[in-house]
Order: C-alpha cells, then structure tokens, then sequence
C-alpha cells in the first residue's frame, strides 16, 4: 500500500519495505518521504505482525541522492530554517523504532538518502553502490544526523576525510570502513540477499532482538556502567520469557522452536 506518492510500504510475511518511490529523481527526497517514512516506521512498529523493516529505493539507479535540490522554497531566515527542521527530524524517528531496520542500498546513496542509512541497524550494499556527504559542496553541512552518526559508525578520522572531501566512497571501500556490513554477490541479488537476512533475524523472538537492538545502540549514548547497568535489565526482562522456555525445550527435543513473541 502506500503512503502518498513517494513512500510505498511492501509486506513479505513478517518483513516490511519501505520503498523511496521517487525513481525518476533517484528518491531525492521530498516533503511527502520527510512525513511519510515516519508515519511508514510507526505503522510498522506498532503492528505485532511485522518483526523487521527494510528500507529500498525505487528504480535501477540508486538508493537515494539526497534532499530534492530543485525543491522551491521562498526565502527563509535561519530561524525560520531551524523551526522546519526542528518540526520534521524525520531521520531521528528511528532512533525510537524498537524494531529491527535494514537500509538495503544500491547505486547512490548520498547526502541525505546517507544520512537515513546511517540511522538504521543494518546497512546492506549492492556492489555498485556509492556513498557520499556533498552537503560542503553545496555550502551546507549534513542536517539529519550525518556529522554525528558518521563518526559513530566508521569512526572521526574517516567520517572527517568524508565530510570534508563529499568524495564518493564505493561498496567494497564502505565494507572495509564498516559504513555497510554486507555487500551483496551482484546488484540484482541485493534484494534476495537482504530478504535472507531479514527473515534469518525475523525468526528469532521479537522482544530480544528489540532488546539487543536498545542496549547496543545504548552502548554508543551511555557511560559504561550504565550501558552495563541497561543490559542487565533487559537481560532479566526477558528471562522469564515463553520464548525462552521454548528455547531451551526444542534444544533439549532436538527440534526448531516456535517463537511466539510471549
Ligand atoms: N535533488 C533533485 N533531483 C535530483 C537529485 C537531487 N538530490 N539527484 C538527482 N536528481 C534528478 C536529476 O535532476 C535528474 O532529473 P532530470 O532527469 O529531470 O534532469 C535525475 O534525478 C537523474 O539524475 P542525473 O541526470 O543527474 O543522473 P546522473 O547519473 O548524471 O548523476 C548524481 C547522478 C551524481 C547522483 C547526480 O544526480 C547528483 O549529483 N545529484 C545530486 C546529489 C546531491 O548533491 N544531493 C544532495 C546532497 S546534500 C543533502 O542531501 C542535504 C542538503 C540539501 C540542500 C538542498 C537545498 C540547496
């Protein structure tokens, strides 16, 4: 179904897609994919059905190659700017997606089609893939979370040399960097590949992959003894579990579980 005109959401048993539908101007991105990938993610976190959410671009050409440059705009002051912006912080919604999500990428990926990637847990190349932050080039700097995210992912000296230069960065270089933990054998198999993994991860019990999810993202925002302190509460949360129970039952059977999500 969709959201409007540049937001698509595909369901594939318990995986969702969102699909950045603006092919023509390689999913440049637009109002309608700022409120709508939002109200797209929030759909699909609160529908127990749905255990891992895939981003995709639409079309043969690329991910997605930032925010629309041609967008008209009149003129606005910088606390005009900042005001719109401040309402929108549409990448930041996934920061409180309990959900697992995945950014399946192929050719650009560049500005703010990065920046929404970089937001996600996963990052899924296609061997023609390329990524890049040209925001310097235009006379901006990132502003959905790049400066901050890029560090965290690949480290400062890289995300630095990436922010400062806008230079393009090709699949196989992003697998070295950690920008994407997986590249795919061919760009065509980029979608079957990321739809394995999906459902590998979408077969385990939802309440520890969302638990696993917020303690290693806390692992980045926390001091140590309080990520520690985190863990432990998660980890005690889930003990008691079915799905635990059901674990430790089809091992001793020897055979696959039946998760239930209780
Ligand atoms: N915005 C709007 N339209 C775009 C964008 C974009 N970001 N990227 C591509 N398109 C359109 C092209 O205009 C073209 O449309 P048309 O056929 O109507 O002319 C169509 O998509 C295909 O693109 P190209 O013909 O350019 O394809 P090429 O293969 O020649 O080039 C590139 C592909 C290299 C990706 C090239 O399109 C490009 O450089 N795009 C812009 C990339 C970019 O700089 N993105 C912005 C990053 S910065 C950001 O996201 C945050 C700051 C935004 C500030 C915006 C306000 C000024």
């Amino acid at each position: 179904f969709s959201i409007n005109d540049s937001v698509l959401v595909e369901r594939d048993g318990a995986v969702a897609w969102i699909v950045l539908n603006r092919a023509a101007q390689l999913n440049a991105i637009n109002d309608e994919i700022r409120v709508g990938v939002p109200q797209a993610l929030r759909l699909l976190d609160d529908d127990a059905a749905v255990r891992v959410i895939v981003f995709r671009g639409a079309g043969e050409r690329g991910f997605c190659a930032g925010a629309d440059i041609k967008e008209k705009r009149g003129p606005e002051t910088a606390i005009q700017v900042r005001q719109r912006m401040e309402k929108k912080r549409w990448i930041e919604t996934l920061d409180g997606i309990a959900k697992p999500v995945i950014a399946a990428i192929h050719g650009y990926c560049m500005g703010g089609g990065m920046e929404l990637a970089l937001a996600c847990d996963i990052r899924y190349a296609a061997p023609n893939a390329q990524f890049a932050l040209p925001e310097t080039g235009l006379g901006l700097i990132p502003g959905g979370g790049g400066t901050q995210r890029l560090a965290r992912v690949i480290g400062p000296g890289r995300a630095m040399d990436m922010l400062l230069t806008g230079e393009r960065v090709s699949a196989s270089e992003a697998l070295q960097t950690g920008l994407v933990t997986r590249v795919a054998d061919t760009a065509d198999g980029l979608l079957d590949e990321v739809r394995a993994l999906a459902r590998k991860i979408a077969s385990k019990p939802p309440a520890a992959s969302a638990a696993v999810k917020r303690a290693a993202r806390g692992a980045l925002e926390l001091e140590l003894k309080s990520g520690l302190d985190l863990e432990l509460n998660l980890f005690a949360l889930l003990a008691p579990s079915g799905d635990v129970k059901e674990a430790a039952l089809a091992f001793a059977e020897k055979r696959e579980p039946n998760f239930t999500g209780n």
